[in-house]
């Protein structure tokens, strides 16, 4: 069935309000299929995000959409207590017409739908410094909402989804089996992350030995997944909640670097302009420890060059990995796209690691 068709289907059985009169995509995010959609009553418009939730990746769909709907009714709570906009400052999961959490059609497509939240724009590249301020206060309330949050209800929905060596092990077995043939394109790459293989173990490690606390984390908080108002620029939701999960701090912190404080797109192919920016990096470290109002240990303050450092090489082994697989896991919108994706995270790396004491003193500025 034509993907206009199975819109049509999934819209029918949702609950919205009026006559639908657009459905267009939103080419955002490396995951799920998002579509905008209008809807028109007599005399407003109802505006919806619909979204066809990726079962390959996703294989719990109930358990997915339950830990969706605990935290945004939880969150919903907080925001509604303290004053703010519950319509605005949180996703709110629209239920089908037989009051499920998703729809799932008969051909197995799994669909949710959420108010569409207006006059709010996600990036793909920091506009200001102070945007990218504004992103790291939200993303640490966040943290600190969750931070009471039952962590035991959540179902770990991807495991092992931030555990490096996991990663690399099975960027591993991709090198063995290259199965489409690519190993021979990535050598360079495959040396650069040998010669740091001992670094992959740092964070696995040290939760092991139980000196970084587990938290209710996002485990994606890259700027694309958080709404900036359009007027008053400031970041009001955080989205794309399906990787809330048991965690540590230094992921949240590192991934927003890995993506915000880049000077480059994360598929740029032009290396020479990908950069770690310190301005951002200042920027985000300032308003991520405020935003966390003090309730990070020292221990995982001081740790924030190796979050940043280890999430972007990760990402890197998970770019390059889904390469030699054939790119069956990121969307891509080109050839090679991962492969592209994978040079600028080492890229990013390399100019992290250049950059070291600069990065460990900005964070004890603000420690
Ligand atoms: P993915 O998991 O594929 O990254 P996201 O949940 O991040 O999907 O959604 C993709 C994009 O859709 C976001 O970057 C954002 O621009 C837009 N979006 C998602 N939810 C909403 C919403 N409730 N209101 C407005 N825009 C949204
Ligand atoms: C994916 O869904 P999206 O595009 O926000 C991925 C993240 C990666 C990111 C890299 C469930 O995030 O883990 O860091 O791409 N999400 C999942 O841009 O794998
Ligand atoms: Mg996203």
């Amino acid at each position: 069935m034509d993907i206009k068709k199975q819109i049509e289907l999934a819209i029918q059985n949702f609950n919205f309000e009026g006559n639908i009169i657009k459905s267009e995509p939103l080419n955002k995010g490396h995951i799920n299929d998002t579509f905008y959609i209008e809807c028109k009553l007599e005399n407003n418009i109802k505006k919806y995000i619909l979204q066809k939730i990726n079962t390959n990746i996703f294989k719990d769909v109930d358990k997915l959409m339950e830990n969706i709907v605990n935290i945004t009714n939880y969150l919903k709570n907080i925001v509604i207590k303290n004053g703010g906009n519950p319509e605005r400052e949180t996703l709110n999961v629209i239920q089908t017409k037989d009051n499920k959490n998703y729809y799932r059609a008969n051909d197995g497509g799994c669909w949710r739908a959420y108010k569409f939240i207006e006059d709010a724009t996600t990036y793909d590249l920091v506009e200001s410094p102070q945007d990218f301020y504004e992103s790291a206060v939200a993303f640490g309330n966040f943290q600190l909402l969750l931070s009471n949050f039952p962590a035991h209800t959540l179902y770990e929905i991807i495991p092992n989804f931030h555990n490096t060596v996991d990663r690399l092990n099975k960027l591993k077995d991709a090198i063995k089996n290259d199965i489409a043939d690519r190993v021979k394109y990535v050598q360079k790459e495959i040396d650069f992350l040998l010669e740091r293989e001992k670094d992959c173990h740092i964070i696995c490690d040290l939760l092991d030995k139980k000196e970084l606390p587990l938290r209710v984390t996002h485990n994606d908080t890259k700027l694309n997944n958080i709404l900036i108002d359009n007027k008053t620029k400031k970041a009001i939701c955080i989205i794309d909640l399906d990787t809330v999960m048991p965690g540590t701090v230094l992921n949240d912190f590192g991934d927003s670097i890995r993506f915000g404080a880049s000077t480059a797109l994360e598929d740029e192919q032009d290396l020479s302009k990908v950069e770690c920016s310190m301005e951002l990096f200042e920027a985000y470290t300032k308003g991520f420890i405020e935003g966390t109002k003090n309730s990070l240990t020292d221990r995982e303050k001081e740790m924030f060059p190796i979050g940043a450092k280890i999430i972007t090489l990760e990402c890197g082994i998970r770019f390059l990995t889904d390469y030699l697989q054939g790119d069956t896991y990121f969307k891509i919108h080109r050839e090679h796209h991962n492969l592209d994706r994978a040079k600028t995270q080492f890229k990013l790396v390399l100019d992290m690691e250049n950059k070291w004491q600069q990065m460990k003193d900005i964070v004890k500025k603000y420690s």
